[in-house]
């Protein structure tokens, strides 16, 4: 088992931290700044419609529901998702190139990149993560099973602009964002996501996106709304994290899961309802909730293919092509910039 804290040295071309536990490894700690948790829970808390942003739910038991969720019966994304990839995979590589620069946005384990990496082949894959350690164990992971590809592994908070650390002038640059996590911005916030990623890959970079679609209602709901109960487990985590790391005493048998399909909105909302009158208390402030009151905690955007081109086009970018399952459940697409 390799040991979680890297041992580094400086590398001359590029200024990283060459990752001595394996030697196609580069680290770029950008340093990402640590959201303010404190201030925005007690803000969220003090609108009229309480709110917690979805980042939050990214603790280390969040992130192993998280984990759970991807892995669940009712939740289709994931799988049918790998299943476009490893069906289309060839065609994806002849669009973004071979011997690319090629960054992944909020890589987590890297899995998914795993399907395309053969077909790819990039010069450089640079994985983006803000968890410096899963980064660091991932790519390292990644580039044992791939010893030939040189592995970036960059530490940083995709959701806010930042400058790729590695040039490669002659290279084309490309961009995977999988997962449908575009559907968690609301859609201005993801189309200025979407031209932040067009300046970073430049005047004909290409992304190949995962993108959930619209789809019967029932199958939605499920998604979200899963039988064995680990998508409400996931969701009254953030008010365990609260307890634990901002000093709150929320009872998580007074508030439940609900999430539901809205559909003029056209995206899953998750709310936390509170099971009755009550007041809680977080970092010494106190917030008092009527019975069957909601915390906003998550947003998930479905789009129509032609919606999401309009959005990609007003980002900057031109539809290249999409890719689905049979059931039109799942999109990834690829799109060109032509900001
Ligand atoms: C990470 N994101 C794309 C997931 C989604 O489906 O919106 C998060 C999630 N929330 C509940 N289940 C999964």
């Amino acid at each position: 088992m390799m040991n979680a804290v890297a041992r580094r040295t400086r590398d001359a071309l590029s200024d990283p931290f060459h990752d001595e536990a394996s030697d196609a490894v580069h680290f770029h700690d950008l340093h990402p700044a640590r959201a303010d948790m404190r201030a925005e829970v007690l803000a969220g808390l003090a609108s009229p419609q309480k709110r917690i942003a979805p980042k939050f739910f990214y603790d280390a038991a969040g992130s192993r529901l998280f984990d759970a969720i991807c892995t669940l019966p009712e939740y289709y994304p994931t799988r049918t998702e790998i299943a476009i990839l490893r069906e289309f995979g060839a065609e994806m590589a002849q669009r973004l190139g071979r011997d690319a620069l090629l960054v992944e946005l909020g890589s987590g384990s890297s899995l998914k990149i795993r399907v395309l990496l053969e077909a790819l082949r990039p010069a450089v894959y640079m994985p983006v993560d803000i968890s410096r350690d899963h980064l660091l164990d991932s790519a390292r992971a990644l580039a044992s099973t791939f010893p030939e590809l040189q592995v970036h592994a960059v530490c940083a908070d995709y959701s806010v602009p930042f400058v790729l650390p590695v040039e490669l002038h002659d290279h084309p640059r490309a961009a995977f964002f999988p997962g449908s996590s575009v559907g968690n911005f609301e859609p201005a916030d993801a189309e200025r996501f979407l031209r932040r990623v067009g300046e970073m890959i430049g005047r004909g970079g290409r992304l190949l996106i995962g993108v959930d679609l619209v789809k019967d209602h029932s199958v939605l709901n499920a998604a979200y709304n899963d039988a064995a109960g680990t998508t409400a487990a996931f969701n009254l985590n953030l008010l365990q994290r609260i307890n634990r790391e901002l000093d709150g005493n929320f009872d998580l048998d007074a508030f439940r899961h609900e999430a539901f399909f809205n559909d003029e909105l056209s995206r899953i909302e998750m709310h936390l309802i509170s099971t009755r009158d009550q007041q809680v208390r977080v970092s010494g402030e106190s917030f008092d909730f009527r019975e069957g009151e909601s915390i906003h905690t998550e947003c998930s955007y479905k789009y129509r293919i032609e919606g999401f081109h309009a959005l990609a086009r007003r980002a900057g970018f031109e539809p290249e092509q999409v890719w689905t399952d049979a059931d039109e459940l799942f999109s990834v697409q690829c799109l060109v910039n032509r900001g």
